[in-house]
């Protein structure tokens, strides 16, 4: 059966509080969802999350739904969804970088391929391996004391005992005193990361993260710009504290030269950018080849694009840093019939037909933008 039509909207999802980045505080976050249709009528949907416009990364949303519309769709119309490898392999002929933009247009067909076979997605990854997974919550009230006390509640609902701090925006000599202070709250019950979103210079870092390290804080992430490999190099050498690469680590060749220079302990997988699931897993490999750890990333998505990511990490073998895929428990709303579920410190994984979810276009309606 072929493609028949793509169609791409861009919604806003209200938060339940701010949540505090580096470069952007969310209070709605922008998510763009693609649903692709087949000559039977037959939908696939898909999303990805940005985060800030184009304050964190190059892919804004509304450059996302402009080069699907004008250049990505064309291409993938008349093509069989089943051979969602061959397609992206011939868009990425025509049209260079746009990841986050080829995602939504992989992760539809997927979605399609994997519903017209009446199979979870997974299964079109070589099947499931985890039925959960651990998953992070992000403090990023931007209070110390409130950050504290989200972190006691999860710890006491057993929903989340890892916490990833965002940090970077402000004195970083204020950063570090914040973090310590969550860590003696919380003491042994739970592990501590940071997230300095390329806000620190070299010197700043080496600092900051001796203190952390001081602090008992158990991975810092992407401290450095994207650009600094050899700064990050430096700092896996000189620290025992796992060093992540996120922003730096997007297509098969940037892992692999982190891979090279070891320019990181750790990176957090994102199917955004590595530009779909299928390259998702080839960055896994190149990771796991040069005994990388690697952590399932979000950019915050909804329930919707939280079904992706959690299918695709899955399928991986060792998923040693955990997951951080959140994103459906810091909105007001779901856009799906059913929530994903947490548990026991675990995000569950969804399954059933594609992957795993289903749409509640009511919402999608409401939460678009008007074109
Ligand atoms: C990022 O840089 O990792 C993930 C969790 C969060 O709070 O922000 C995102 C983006
Ligand atoms: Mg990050």
């Amino acid at each position: 059966m072929k493609i028949r039509s793509f169609d791409v909207y861009i919604l806003d999802l209200p938060t339940i509080r701010p949540h505090q980045l580096a470069m952007h505080t969310i209070v709605s976050q922008s998510i763009v969802v693609g649903c692709v249709t087949d000559e039977e009528g037959r939908e696939g949907w898909s999303e990805v999350a940005t985060i800030g416009g184009a304050s964190y990364g190059e892919s804004t949303p509304e450059a996302i739904k402009a080069n699907i519309d004008t250049y990505i769709a064309p291409l993938v119309i008349g093509k069989d969804p089943i051979h969602f490898d061959k397609i992206m392999y011939e868009v990425s002929k025509q049209v260079r970088g746009n990841n986050f933009a080829k995602t939504v247009v992989e992760a539809a067909i997927i979605d399609l391929a994997a519903r017209s076979k009446d199979v979870a997605a997974f299964e079109l990854f070589g099947g499931q391996i985890h039925t959960s997974l651990p998953i992070a919550w992000t403090l990023a009230s931007g209070e110390t004391a409130q950050d504290i006390e989200e972190a006691k509640e999860f710890l006491h609902q057993k929903r989340h005992n890892i916490f990833k701090l965002k940090i970077g925006k402000g004195d970083p000599f204020k950063n570090v005193e914040h973090v310590r202070q969550i860590k003696q709250a919380v003491g042994d019950e739970a592990r501590i990361t940071v997230d300095v979103n390329q806000a620190w210079d070299e010197d700043t870092a080496n600092y900051c993260i001796a203190a952390l390290e001081d602090g008992g804080v158990s991975m810092v992430e992407q401290p450095l710009p994207t650009w600094n490999y050899e700064g990050m190099a430096r700092l896996t050498s000189r620290f025992k504290v796992p060093i992540m690469a996120d922003e730096a680590a997007n297509s098969i060749q940037d892992v692999f030269q982190i891979s090279k220079h070891r320019a990181g302990n750790c990176i957090a997988l994102k199917p955004c950018k590595a530009g779909g699931l299928t390259q998702t897993k080839k960055v896994a490999g190149i990771a796991e080849a040069a005994g990388i750890g690697l952590y399932g990333g979000t950019m915050i998505e909804s329930s919707l694009g939280t079904a992706i990511c959690a299918q695709l990490y899955a399928t991986i073998p060792e998923m040693k840093f955990g997951t951080e895929i959140f994103g459906p428990l810091l909105f007001k709303d779901d856009l799906t019939l059913e929530p994903i579920k947490f548990e026991n410190f675990e995000v569950v994984i969804p399954n059933g037909p594609g992957f795993g979810v289903e749409i509640d276009r009511e919402k999608v309606k409401h939460y678009a933008r008007s074109l």
